[in-house]
């Protein structure tokens, strides 16, 4: 009777979806962003995701250029006629953008262009 009780308990467990606490599910989402004249289509500047998903982005440029992901600090070359992908867990929330690096500045820095995907990552 009693591994009859703990059956019972431990499906109401996963029922109520208690179990999934300790295995939290994280989703992974692909994006294509297709750089045209420095800018991605206006409806792709927004990215919103849950935090933890795994985020693939997958980056094409009409030019060469290299970009940035603030915050996650991920830089990467985009070469006409290639792909290219650049993929990260987004344990930290908040807001991050994505800009290209223009020039490298004499302090060291680097100048940047206008925001290319501004990436919202929530709770
Ligand atoms: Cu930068």
């Amino acid at each position: 009777m009693r591994a009859q009780a703990l059956a019972f308990c431990l499906l109401i467990l996963a029922l109520s979806g208690v179990m999934q606490v300790s295995t939290p599910r994280a989703a992974e989402v692909t994006y294509a962003l297709r750089v045209e004249n420095g800018h991605v289509p206006e409806n792709m500047r927004l990215i919103r995701v849950k935090q933890n998903d795994v985020v693939k982005l997958e980056w094409s440029s009409d030019r060469p250029m290299t970009i940035h992901l603030h915050g996650y600090d991920i830089e990467k070359q985009i070469t006409p006629g290639a792909t290219t992908e650049m993929t990260f867990t987004a344990r930290a929330t908040g807001r991050f953008m994505v800009e290209p690096h223009l020039a490298k500045l004499p302090s060291g820095g680097h100048e940047h262009g206008d925001v290319l995907v501004t990436i919202e990552v929530y709770p």
